[in-house]
C-alpha cells in the first residue's frame, strides 16, 4: 500500500518524532493535537519537548515543506493515533483482593472519535498508545465504525507499540524492531508497507491483540526485575551488605543480570504499564501487583535512608539533585525523585531541588535556578538522579559551594573515597555497612 499523506495525532515524545520521521522520509504529514500552544510553538519551528536529535529531524521535516499542523485530523491514507494513555488519578478499582489503577483511555476514544469525519474507504488507522489488551479490537474500532464503514472490510485497523526509550527516542524509532498487529491480515501488511518507509529494524506482523500484550510484557518484565533490585537493596541494608558490590559480583554468573535499584521507577511507561495486566486480569497477575507494590514504595525507603543521615528531617535544610524520571531527560513523568522530595517536604525539611534539564522544576517544589544556588544553604545533599553532570561532580570543588558535610547517593554514582577525602559523610542507599 502506498501512502502519500497521513495523519498523527498526539505531538508529544512519540508523535512528533515519528510524524518527523515521516516527513523527512518523503510523506505528507499533518499533525494533530488538541493543545493549542504546542501547535503554535512547533508551527513557530521550536520545541515543546527536549529530546536528543529531535531538532534535527524537526527541522529537515520542516524544511522540506511536508510538515504542517492542524487542530483536526484531515483526510489522508492513514492516521496514527500516539496520545497518552496514563492511568486514572481519580479512582482505584478494588477486585480480587487488590487494589489498582485503571487506564485513562479518554485521549484514545477522543483522538478515534475525531478521525470518525474523515475516514474514508480503504484508510490504514493504527493506534500507537500503549492500552490494555484487547482495546484496539474493543474499544478503537467500534468507535470507528460510527463512520458508517467497517473494520477489515472498508477501513483497515492495526495496533503498532512504540518501544523506544526515552533520551534516544530518535535513533531506536528507526533501529528497533517494530511489531504490527492488524486487526486482520491486509491491516498487518498494510502496516508494514507503512512504517517501512523509515524503520530500518525488523517489522514484524501479528495481531492486534497480541502486539498490545507483547508491549505490556515488555516493561512489565523490566518493572519485576527492577522491584527485585529494589528488594535486595533493603535486604542487603538490614544484613549489613553493599548491595551495589552483591549484585557486581552476582552479575558475573552467566546467566544473571541484575539491575539497578534507585528511589523508584517513574516515567509514563514502566510505573504505568504493568497496572493494565493488573486491570484486565486482578485474579490473575499477583507478581505483577506485588511488583508495582514494591516499586511505589521505594521512595519511602529512600525517604528513610536521609532520614539515617540526618538523624531528623524537621526543618533540614536539603539540597536535592534531580527531578527527572531518569537520567539525562527532562521528563518528569511520575518521577520517583519529585516523590522523594514530597515525601521529604512532608517530613518539615526544607527542600530546593535542582533539575538542569527543566530549571523550573514542578509546582510545590522549590527549585534552585542552578547547583550552587541550591546547595548554598544546605545541610545535606541528595543525589536522587545521576544525571552524567551531577556523577562528574567534583567533592572537592562542591566543598566549597556549601557549607553541607552530609552527602546522599540513591545511585551508586559516586565515589565513596572521593568524598570522604572532600570532607562529606556519604550514604548510600541498600548500603548497611
Ligand atoms: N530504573 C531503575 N533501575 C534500573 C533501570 C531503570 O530504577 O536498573 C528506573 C529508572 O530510573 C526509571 C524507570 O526505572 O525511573 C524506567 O526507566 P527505563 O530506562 O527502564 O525505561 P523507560 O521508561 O525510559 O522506557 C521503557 C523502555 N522499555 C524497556 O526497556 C522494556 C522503552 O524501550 C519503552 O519504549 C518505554 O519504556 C515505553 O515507552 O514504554
Amino acid at each position: 500500500m502506498k501512502f502519500n499523506r497521513i495523519c498523527v495525532l498526539g505531538l508529544g515524545y512519540i508523535g512528533l518524532p515519528t510524524a518527523s520521521a515521516f516527513a523527512a522520509h518523503g510523506v505528507e504529514v499533518v499533525g494533530v493535537d488538541v493543545n493549542a500552544d504546542v501547535l503554535a510553538t512547533l508551527q513557530r519551528g521550536d520545541l515543546h519537548i527536549q529530546e536528543p536529535g529531535l531538532r534535527e529531524t524537526f527541522e529537515t521535516a520542516l524544511r522540506s515543506g511536508r510538515l504542517t499542523f492542524s487542530e483536526k485530523p484531515v483526510e489522508a491514507d492513514a492516521f496514527i493515533i500516539a496520545v497518552p494513555t496514563p492511568f486514572r488519578e481519580d479512582y482505584l478499582r478494588e477486585g480480587a483482593g487488590k487494589r489498582y489503577k485503571v487506564a485513562d483511555l479518554r485521549a484514545v476514544l477522543a483522538a478515534a472519535e475525531a478521525i470518525v469525519p474523515v475516514l474514508r474507504r480503504g484508510n490504514l488507522v493504527v493506534l500507537e498508545s500503549t492500552s490494555p489488551p484487547r482495546t484496539t479490537v474493543d474499544l478503537v474500532q467500534p468507535v470507528l465504525e460510527k463512520s458508517g464503514l467497517k473494520g477489515g472490510e472498508d477501513f483497515l485497523l492495526a495496533y503498532s507499540p512504540e518501544r523506544v526509550l526515552p533520551g534516544q527516542i530518535v535513533r531506536e524509532l528507526v533501529e528497533n524492531a517494530r511489531v504490527i498487529g492488524g486487526v486482520t491480515p491486509a491491516a498487518g501488511q498494510a502496516g508494514r508497507d507503512l512504517y517501512a518507509v523509515f524503520v530500518k529494524g525488523q517489522i514484524v506482523v501479528t495481531d492486534a491483540t497480541t502486539a498490545e500484550m507483547v508491549k505490556l510484557m515488555e516493561n512489565t518484565y523490566r518493572d519485576i526485575n527492577i522491584a527485585i533490585a529494589n528488594e535486595f537493596s533493603r535486604l542487603a541494608e538490614r544484613f549489613g551488605v553493599d548491595v551495589w558490590e552483591a549484585i557486581s559480583v552476582a552479575n558475573l554468573h552467566p546467566r544473571v543480570k541484575i539491575l539497578s535499584p534507585g528511589p523508584g521507577v517513574g516515567g509514563h511507561c514502566i510505573s504505568v504499564d504493568p497496572w493494565f495486566f493488573v486491570e484486565a486480569a486482578p485474579d490473575l497477575a499477583d507478581l505483577i501487583y506485588t511488583a508495582r507494590q514494591v516499586n511505589d514504595s521505594q521512595p519511602r525507603f529512600a525517604l528513610r535512608l536521609v532520614e539515617r543521615a540526618l538523624g531528623s528531617l524537621a526543618g533540614r535544610r536539603i539540597a536535592a539533585l534531580g527531578l527527572a524520571f531518569k537520567p539525562d531527560v527532562d521528563d518528569l513523568r511520575e518521577s520517583p525523585a519529585a516523590e522523594v522530595v514530597h515525601l521529604l517536604q512532608e517530613a518539615g525539611a526544607r527542600v530546593r531541588a535542582f533539575e538542569p534539564f527543566r530549571p523550573e522544576g514542578l509546582p510545590g517544589i522549590e527549585c534552585a535556578a542552578s547547583l550552587e544556588e541550591a546547595v548554598r544553604e544546605a545541610e545535606c545533599i541528595v543525589l536522587l538522579v545521576h544525571h552524567a553532570q551531577f556523577v562528574a561532580l567534583d567533592p572537592a570543588e562542591l566543598a566549597r559551594l556549601t557549607p553541607a558535610r552530609l552527602a546522599v547517593d540513591m545511585r551508586n554514582a559516586w565515589s565513596p573515597a572521593a568524598w570522604e577525602a572532600a570532607g562529606f559523610r556519604l550514604f548510600r542507599l541498600g548500603v548497611g555497612k
